[in-house]
């Protein structure tokens, strides 16, 4: 979201009552001196302008928002009746809005019981929204489920247009208050609402509209009603297509309902082999509602699902969520245990190793939906948790007979994350038992303690490793050598890189621990130095290296920590003397420097292997003689680019980051 004002995406129409709290305040104080003649002014929509916070939430942004989805549901509801298709949102240059929909329209004869223009009723009194009308509506959106009546009330203007029965119906009302009495302005075949609006400035502290959150938000209704088109027109904004100058358009209707949905959710990413097509299934029960549900696996090793019920975000969960979690939990051990790909012995896969790398969607339409929770976005029908369950025990484990081989990658993935799970769980108790008392063997320590002043190597391969540790001055300089490559940490999740030794002998040496629990301070070595060949493969364990610590031990480098040594490349002998070189470049200028008759011999270096250890001391190791490059990174992109880049899943952005901070590496002299 590119928004900063409201701190929240499409979510905020699920935000609940976030400002309620100081506007009751308000209003309570005032209530004390209220007689009952009072009393009932404030049950009309008085009450709505006395305390909005208490109807939408709050003042601010959201609630402003808030306005915009009140009206869209009302439409929705008309869809989801099965009235409605198709829903039209502009934001006009003024930020006034208008919903156009071709439902049946909102009655406008004479109510029975008011004796005043059902379109008015609609408008003017609490509650009279969607569900009013005898019959009704199945099922209802909206959180708040006020209806329209409140946008009427915070609104400085409102004007509507009811098509039905053949004629064009208008009425206009300010700040609630009917102020154009109904009339019919028209004919017309078609049928439909049309419901313009100006948030009251008087109410909000601000009326301009965010491009993106109605966007967002608008494009989820689309998702999760399939039967329904949506129009958003911005006239604040221009048409991105030059062939069609005009305000921004953009069209939602997605054939595939929350099937698009959980595509949409996966874009940029893998998805299991065999999975290119979601997974999708739905359970009805006629005296509780609908539950459908999309899902496809991708390979990362993080969840994403959305739950809804009656189109709301119950990001605080709820039933639906808890029977889907118990469904799917024991429908990829039970395909494991008769698959044989569970052993008999071992433990059942945990909820979170089955849904790791998944992207779900949850959607219920129930006729009595129960909303609970600190911010009304937790599902409390305890119906649904059965119902859910059920159909993700039947249409999960029948996609997965049916379809043996993304049912394979899925237990497969699972399997793995719990092995790998099992081995952190091992991992962290050796070190909690060893406290860091015992360092790895192959780790040749410096005397000094002081971080400051101590220096690790981290050398390719045993026989450098060997040099390394002859030539190294013994005080302050300590050597790890590294054994072949180092895991390739670009593909394997947190966990299960630590069952890798080489990661743990290289987290133990270094002392600060990883992740959510590493520690500067606890650094044994203020300069990390990768001493690697000066070939491919030299350089393919330095990327593996600076991902390891870029995914694990961002600090370090923030810190300034990690270095890169510079071995020579060539060794240039001219009679007794001789020069080391470091580039191709410098050698060819060397050369050609040289007196014309001069004999010369050049030693090209393939390996660190082919240098003695005093070679090695005098080039690469001596401080004083040295050349270490220091790995840097800038901070707004540590924050905002390397968990999407070097933590995501895809290999291209990973490379683009490691090329592009390759060339954040500074030269830097010691
Ligand atoms: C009450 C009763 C009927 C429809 C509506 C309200 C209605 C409300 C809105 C709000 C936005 N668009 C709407 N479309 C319809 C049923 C009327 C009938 O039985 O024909």
């Amino acid at each position: 979201m590119a928004h900063s004002t409201n701190g929240t995406n499409s979510n905020a129409g699920s935000a609940g009552n976030a400002g309620t709290a100081g506007r009751a305040g308000t209003a309570g104080t005032n209530a004390a001196h209220y007689d009952e003649k009072d009393i009932q002014v404030l049950e009309g929509l008085e009450a709505v302008r006395k305390r909005p916070g208490m109807y939408i939430g709050s003042t601010g942004p959201r609630g402003l928002h808030h306005l915009i989805y009140e009206v869209v549901d009302n439409s929705i509801d008309e869809a989801m009746a099965g009235f409605a298709d198709r829903i039209d949102v502009t934001i006009h240059e003024d930020n006034s809005v208008t919903v156009l929909d071709n439902g049946r329209g909102i009655p406008v004869g004479k109510h029975p019981k008011m004796k005043i223009p059902t379109l008015e009723v609609v408008l003017t009194i609490l509650h009279a929204g969607g569900k009013f009308g005898g019959e009704g509506y199945k099922v209802s959106g909206g959180l708040h489920g006020v209806g329209i009546s409140v946008v009427n009330a915070l609104s400085s203007r409102l004007e509507v247009e009811v098509m039905r029965d053949g004629g064009i119906w208008a009425m206009a009302f300010s700040q609630g208050k009917v102020i154009q009495k109904i009339s019919q302005t028209g004919k017309t075949k078609k049928t439909g609402t049309k419901t313009t609006f100006w948030a009251d400035p008087e109410v909000f502290e601000t009326t301009v509209y965010d491009h993106d959150t109605i966007a967002s938000r608008l494009r989820e209704m689309a998702f999760l009603n399939k039967n329904v088109k949506i129009i958003f027109t911005d006239e604040r904004m221009p048409s991105e297509d030059a062939e069609a100058p005009g305000p921004l358009v953009e069209v939602y209707q997605y054939a595939g309902g929350i099937v698009d949905f959980v595509k949409y959710v996966n874009e940029g990413k893998n998805v299991l082999a065999g999975l290119s097509k979601p997974i999708y299934f739905t359970a009805t029960q006629e005296a509780v509602g609908e539950i459908e549900f999309a899902m496809q696996w991708n390979d990362t090793h993080y969840e994403t699902t959305l739950a809804f019920a009656n189109n709301i975000h119950t990001t605080e969960g709820g039933t639906h969520l808890e029977g889907f979690k118990n469904g799917i939990t024991r429908v990829l051990n039970d395909y494991a245990r008769s698959h044989s790909m569970l052993k008999e012995k071992e433990d059942n896969m945990a909820g979170e190793d089955v849904r790791s790398g998944l992207a779900c969607i949850i959607s219920v339409k129930l006729r009595e939906p129960q909303f609970e929770g600190q911010t009304k976005t937790k599902l409390g029908n305890t119906e649904i948790r059965a119902l859910a369950q059920s159909a993700v025990m039947q249409g999960l484990a029948e996609y997965m007979e049916e379809h043996p081989n993304p049912a394979r990658e899925i237990v497969k993935k699972a399997l793995e994350e719990k092995r790998v799970r099992e081995a952190v769980r091992k991992y962290k108790d050796t070190q909690r038992k060893q406290k860091e008392t015992s360092l790895p063997g192959k780790l040749a320590d410096c005397s000094l303690r002081d971080p400051e002043l101590t220096e690790l190597y981290i050398v390719e391969g045993d026989s450098a490793g060997g040099s390394a540790k002859q030539a190294r001055e013994r005080s302050f300089q300590a050597i790890l050598p590294l054994r072949g490559k180092i895991l390739n940490i670009e593909r394997a999740n947190l966990h299960r890189s630590l069952s890798s030794e080489t990661i743990n002998t290289l987290i133990t040496a270094l002392g600060t621990g990883i992740g959510d629990d590493f520690a500067a301070e606890k650094a044994r070595y203020h300069k990390v130095i990768i001493m690697t060949d000066a070939d491919v493969d030299g350089a393919h364990i330095r990327t593996l290296l600076l991902t390891f610590f870029f995914r694990f031990m961002p600090g370090m480098i923030e810190h300034g920590y990690i270095y890169i040594a510079q071995p020579p490349l060539y060794r240039l002998a001219v009679g007794r003397k001789h020069t080391y070189i470091y580039s191709d470049e410098t050698l060819k200028k060397e050369i050609a420097q040289l007196p014309p008759v001069s004999k010369y011999t050049i030693q090209r270096y393939k390996g660190l292997g082919e240098m003695d250890p005093e070679q090695l001391w005098e080039t690469t190791m001596e401080p004083s003689h040295r050349t270490l490059l220091q790995v840097m990174m800038d901070d707004a992109l540590l924050a905002d680019k390397v968990v999407s880049d070097l933590m995501g899943d895809q290999v291209e952005p990973r490379k683009e980051f490691i090329q592009r901070h390759a060339k954040d590496v500074r030269f830097l002299d010691i």
